[in-house]
C-alpha cells in the first residue's frame, strides 16, 4: 500500500478544452448565432456529458428473452437502464429535432453534429440508432404522406422520451450487404386493407443485421419484382416493430417485438456491445410503401448519406476523446526521474501532436460536408454545392474511419501501460471505433461510391473548382505546402483516366506562388 501512486488525469470540459472546434465554429457559424451556440456547448460540455458519462459506466449488453415460462415465444428485447437513458438525455437535448426545427437555418448540422461528436466518446455508440432516426426522418420529410408527417415525423423527432421514436434500417441481407441486388426479403400486397401510411403489403425475409432493434420503426427494402432485375425491383417500407404503432404515453411501449417479428440471435461483435444488434426473421409482417415502387435504392440513400456523416463524425469523435485522455495523462505524469512531465517532453509531444494533426484535418474535412449537408436541407446550396456534397460525403466517411483506429491506438500507448487496461475505456474506443469501417458501406464500396458519384455529369468538374478556388485564396506560403494535396488530387484524376480509359479534364492546375 506503500509508495508512489500514480495521481489521476482530469478530463475537462469536451468543448472548451478542444483545440480544434471553437476556431472551426468562428469560421464556419455567423457572430449571430456563434454567441447562442458557443454557450450553448459550454452548458453541454459542463453538464450533459458527465451525466453521459455517469450513465455509460453503468451500461450491461442487451439480452433477449425468447420464450417466457408457458413456453411461448415472446422475443422480450431487453436493453439496460443507461441504454434507454443515454438515449432519453439526447432526445431531450434536441439531438435529432433541431436538425428538423433549424432554429439556425442552413447552419443547423454544424451546431448538432458539434454535440454529436463532443458526446460520441461518452455515449455507447447511442448515435447509431439516433441517426438512423434522423436518416428515417429525413426520408419521410422527402417522400411520406401528410398522415405519416402528421403522427410519425413529431415522433421521431420528439424532445419527449416517453413518446419519442426510434428507427432502424434494414438493408443487409445474408446473401449480400454491400451489394443488395440478392436481396431474398419479399413484399407482397394486400389489396383490401389500406392503412393512412400508404399501400399495405407483408414482408417476408430474413434481415442479417439490425442495429436498432428496440426501435419504433424500421426503414426495410423488400422485393417487390423479379430477382433478375436485381436492386431494380426492390421497395422501401416503414415497417412498424410493434403493433399498434401509437401509443399514448400512459401506455408504455412493450420491450417485446410484435408485429410478426422474431428475433432469431443476438450478434456477438467485437465492440459495440450495448448496442442491440440482431438477426430477424419476418414472418409476414405489415408495412406500408413509400415512394415509387421498385426505387428503394434510391429512395434509402438519404439515410445513407446522413448516417454517412454520423459515422464521420462519430470517427472524429472516438479520436477527440481518446485524444483528451492522452493529453490529460501527459499533464500528470512524470519521466526523466521523475522530473519532467510528459506535456513538456519533446519526444512525447511529437507524438500527441501527430494525433492532434489528424484529429485537425478531419474535423475541418467532416464539418465541411455538414456545412453542405444544412445548406442542402434548406434549400439554400447552389447546385455546385450539392454535387460537391455527393461526392464527399463517402469520401469523409471513409478517410475518418481509416484514420480514427491508427489515432486512438497512439494514444492508447500515450498513457504506456495505463491506457492498455479497461478502465481508460481506450479500449472500448478503438472496438466500438473499428465499426465505422464496415457498416455504412466499407472503405472499398464507399470508393466506388465516389466512383458512382464523379461519373455523373458535373460533379468531377464542381469538386476541382473548389480545389482550385480553395488553394489559390491560401496564402502563398500555405500554397506551396498545399502542392501535395494538389498531387494527391492528380493522382486520383489520373486513376479515374484509366478507369474510364479517357483523360478526365486537368482542371487543377498549380496556383501561381
Ligand atoms: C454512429 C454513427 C453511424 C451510424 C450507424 C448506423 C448503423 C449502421 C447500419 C448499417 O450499416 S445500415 C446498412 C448500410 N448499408 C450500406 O451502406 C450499403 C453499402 N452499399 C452501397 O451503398 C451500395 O452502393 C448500394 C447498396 C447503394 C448499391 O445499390 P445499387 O442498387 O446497386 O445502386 P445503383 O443501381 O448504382 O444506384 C441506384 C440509384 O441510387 C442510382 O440513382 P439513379 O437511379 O438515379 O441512377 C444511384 O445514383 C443512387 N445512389 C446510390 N448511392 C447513392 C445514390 N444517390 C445518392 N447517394 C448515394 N450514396
Ligand atoms: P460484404 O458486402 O460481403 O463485403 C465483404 C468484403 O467485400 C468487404 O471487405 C467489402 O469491402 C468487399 N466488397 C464488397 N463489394 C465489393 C466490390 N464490389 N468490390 C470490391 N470489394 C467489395 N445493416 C443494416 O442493414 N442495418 C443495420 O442496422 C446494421 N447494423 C450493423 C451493425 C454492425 C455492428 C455491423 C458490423 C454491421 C451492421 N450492418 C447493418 C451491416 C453492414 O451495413 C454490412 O455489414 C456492410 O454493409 C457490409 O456488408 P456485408 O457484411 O454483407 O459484407
Amino acid at each position: 500500500e506503500e509508495g508512489f501512486q500514480p495521481p489521476p488525469y482530469i478530463e475537462g470540459n469536451p468543448y472548451t478544452t478542444d483545440p480544434v472546434l471553437q476556431d472551426l465554429l468562428k469560421r464556419l457559424l455567423p457572430s449571430t448565432s456563434l454567441e447562442e451556440i458557443d454557450a450553448d456547448l459550454t452548458r453541454f460540455g459542463d453538464v450533459i456529458i458527465p451525466k453521459c458519462r455517469a450513465l455509460s459506466a453503468r451500461a450491461e449488453p442487451p439480452k433477449i428473452i425468447q420464450y417466457n415460462q408457458w413456453g411461448q415465444r415472446v422475443d422480450d428485447l431487453q436493453t439496460c437502464e443507461a441504454w434507454r437513458g443515454l438515449k432519453a438525455v439526447m432526445q431531450e437535448e434536441g439531438v435529432i429535432s433541431n436538425f428538423y426545427e433549424r432554429k439556425y437555418g442552413a447552419h443547423s448540422r454544424v451546431y448538432g453534429y458539434t454535440k454529436v461528436l463532443l458526446a460520441t466518446g461518452d455515449t455507447q455508440v447511442i448515435f447509431c440508432p439516433l441517426s438512423m432516426t434522423d436518416g428515417c426522418t429525413r426520408v419521410l420529410e422527402l417522400l411520406g404522406n401528410p398522415e405519416l408527417k402528421r403522427d410519425i415525423i413529431p415522433r421521431l423527432t420528439s424532445r419527449d422520451p416517453t413518446i419519442a421514436f426510434t428507427a432502424g434500417q434494414w438493408m443487409t441481407e445474408r446473401p449480400g450487404g454491400s451489394d443488395v441486388s440478392q436481396t431474398e426479403t419479399v413484399a407482397t400486397a394486400i389489396p383490401n386493407v389500406t392503412s393512412p401510411y400508404g399501400p399495405v403489403y407483408t414482408i417476408n425475409g430474413f434481415k442479417w443485421f439490425s442495429s436498432a432493434t428496440d426501435s419504433d420503426v424500421a426503414l426495410a427494402l423488400a422485393r417487390t419484382g423479379p430477382i433478375s432485375a436485381g436492386s431494380r425491383s426492390l421497395s422501401l417500407f416503414l415497417v412498424p416493430l410493434r403493433r399498434p404503432l401509437l401509443r399514448t404515453p400512459d401506455e408504455p411501449t412493450p420491450s417485446a417485438l410484435s408485429n410478426n417479428i422474431r428475433i432469431h440471435r443476438l450478434k456477438s461483435k467485437i465492440g459495440t456491445k450495448i448496442v442491440p444488434t440482431a438477426e430477424l426473421e419476418l414472418n409476414g409482417s405489415e408495412a406500408y410503401l413509400l415512394g415509387p415502387l421498385n426505387q428503394g435504392v434510391k429512395c434509402i440513400t438519404p439515410v445513407l448519406n446522413i448516417t454517412r456523416l454520423y459515422s464521420a463524425i462519430s470517427s472524429v469523435g472516438y479520436i477527440r476523446k481518446a485524444l483528451s485522455i492522452a493529453t490529460a495523462y501527459s499533464k500528470v505524469r512524470t519521466v526523466s526521474s521523475g522530473k519532467q512531465l510528459l506535456k513538456d517532453n519533446a519526444l512525447h509531444v511529437s507524438v500527441l501532436a501527430k494525433v492532434n494533426l489528424t484529429y485537425r484535418a478531419l474535423t475541418h474535412f467532416t464539418f465541411g460536408a455538414a456545412a453542405l449537408l444544412g445548406k442542402v436541407e434548406c434549400n439554400v446550396a447552389t447546385e455546385e454545392e450539392e454535387l460537391r456534397l455527393r461526392m464527399l460525403t463517402p469520401a469523409v466517411k471513409a478517410f475518418a474511419a481509416h484514420y480514427s483506429s491508427m489515432a486512438m491506438e497512439e494514444c492508447m500507448a500515450a498513457l504506456g501501460g495505463m491506457g492498455y487496461m479497461e478502465e481508460t475505456g481506450i479500449g472500448r474506443l478503438i472496438d466500438d471505433g473499428l465499426v465505422e469501417k464496415v457498416w455504412e458501406g466499407t472503405i472499398p464500396v464507399l470508393s466506388l461510391d465516389i466512383v458512382r458519384a464523379v461519373s455523373k455529369a458535373g460533379v468531377l468538374e464542381a469538386y476541382l473548382k473548389w480545389v482550385n478556388e480553395t488553394l489559390s485564396a491560401c496564402p502563398s506560403t500555405l500554397q506551396a505546402k498545399n502542392t501535395s494535396a494538389l498531387l494527391l488530387v492528380q493522382q486520383a484524376l489520373s486513376l479515374l483516366s484509366k478507369a474510364y480509359k479517357q483523360p478526365v479534364s486537368p482542371l487543377v492546375t498549380r496556383p501561381a506562388l
